[in-house]
């Protein structure tokens, strides 16, 4: 793929076929080394709609003039090599940055800090602390399936627990509500948390309206496993985007991991949304035992009369929370939540 090409169809390169991506970017000129110094103080002039590991796409504010390759919105920028990632991800969508040109190149060439993030905290072995996925957003929609693949209540725990790291609201979206009678149980646990909740479906449109409305205005991001449609309620909320989706596979029942990238799209009404590659069932995402109390203080706090001080409230037979959760005094579902969240971790290893 020649560099021009690319960048007609950076969408479809970014969004959808990462080998082909891969390629073009192997085939893309090298930096010029640009000699003017980084600015300190600066005001940001764009956003980042999507990027690798030396182009970012940005869609710059009205009147900045000087725009290079891209489409009319959306300017394709080098990424100045000397800006270095700190302990987390130097880019992600959302993130507003100084664009200027440079040897007749628009590049990226300052990140403004992040207000809001979704981010993953990395493995022990990873280079960076925080992977960002999406960055200054307002809501994160969490994304989940009645059936085809399974509601994982577990995977919701988390997200908002990653909401509430991040500053961002969280929205439980219940998708493919027409694949079932009856709603999965452990709904009932979320609709007694103080949640904003859609049901939806985008085989019949049931809830999409309700969803517009609750995005409107704002920046949000989409999030879940692999398959349960957050691409297709994109396609839902704006016809005219036509992004990829897959079908789950035959064999293993789950989502083929359709969405690689994250990309930010900007619908009408304002809307605008960062649609995000599924995460896979093991990933490691964002929460220690010690997260754990610290996100669930009322347990915390109950936790301080349990008999053993390492007391996980879980397995022992004597202990004070579990006693509170009987006497009403901690709430079942976000005990629920809890239990789900540490057994959850003890499965992938027990990270401590
Ligand atoms: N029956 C039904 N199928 C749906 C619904 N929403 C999505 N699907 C189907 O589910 C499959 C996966 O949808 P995608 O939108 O690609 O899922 P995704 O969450 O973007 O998946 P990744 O990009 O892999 O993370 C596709 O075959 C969709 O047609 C729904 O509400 N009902
Ligand atoms: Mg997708
Ligand atoms: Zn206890």
């Amino acid at each position: 793929m020649r560099e021009r090409d690319w960048e007609q169809n950076w969408k479809a390169a970014f969004s959808h076929d990462l080998s082909r991506h891969r390629r073009a970017l192997a085939k893309l000129p090298e930096h010029s080394a640009y000699a003017g110094a980084l600015p300190g103080e600066f005001v940001p002039n764009a956003t980042v709609v999507s990027h690798s590991r030396k182009w970012a796409f940005v869609e710059t504010d009205s009147g900045w003039s000087e725009s290079g390759g891209g489409t009319a919105d959306t300017t394709m920028c080098l990424i100045d090599e000397r800006l270095r990632e700190g302990e987390e991800s130097l880019l992600a969508p959302g993130d507003r940055v100084l664009v200027e040109v440079a040897e007749g190149k628009p590049t990226v060439r300052a990140v403004a800090p992040r207000l809001t993030r979704l981010a993953r905290c990395a493995g022990k072995h990873d280079r960076l602390k925080q992977q960002v996925i999406a960055a200054n957003v307002d809501i994160l929609v969490i994304v989940a399936a009645a059936a085809c693949p399974p509601f994982r209540p577990g995977l919701v725990d988390r997200f908002l627990i990653t909401a509430q790291q991040g500053g961002v609201t969280p929205l439980l979206c219940l998708n493919k509500i027409d694949l079932v009678e009856h709603e999965p149980p452990e709904m009932e646990f979320y609709r007694e948390l103080d949640l904003d909740i859609c049901i939806a479906s985008c085989e019949t449109g049931e809830g999409i309206e309700v969803l517009r409305q609750k995005l409107a205005g704002k920046t949000s991001v989409l999030a879940g496993h692999s398959g349960v449609g957050k691409s297709s309620l994109l396609n839902r909320l704006d016809p005219n985007l036509r992004v990829v989706t897959r079908e789950l596979s035959e064999t293993t029942k789950r989502g083929r991991h359709t969405t690689t990238t994250s990309v930010l799209y900007e619908l009408q009404e304002g809307i605008r949304i960062i649609d995000t590659p599924g995460i896979r069932a093991l990933e490691v995402w964002n929460v220690s035992p010690e997260e754990v109390a610290f996100y669930f203080p009322e347990i915390a706090a109950c936790g301080m009369r349990c008999k053993f001080r390492n007391c996980t409230h879980i397995h022992e037979t004597e202990c004070a929370v579990k006693q509170a959760v009987a006497d009403g005094e901690v709430s079942k579902p976000r005990y629920e939540s809890y239990k789900r969240l540490r057994t959850g971790m003890e499965l992938e290893g027990g990270r401590t």
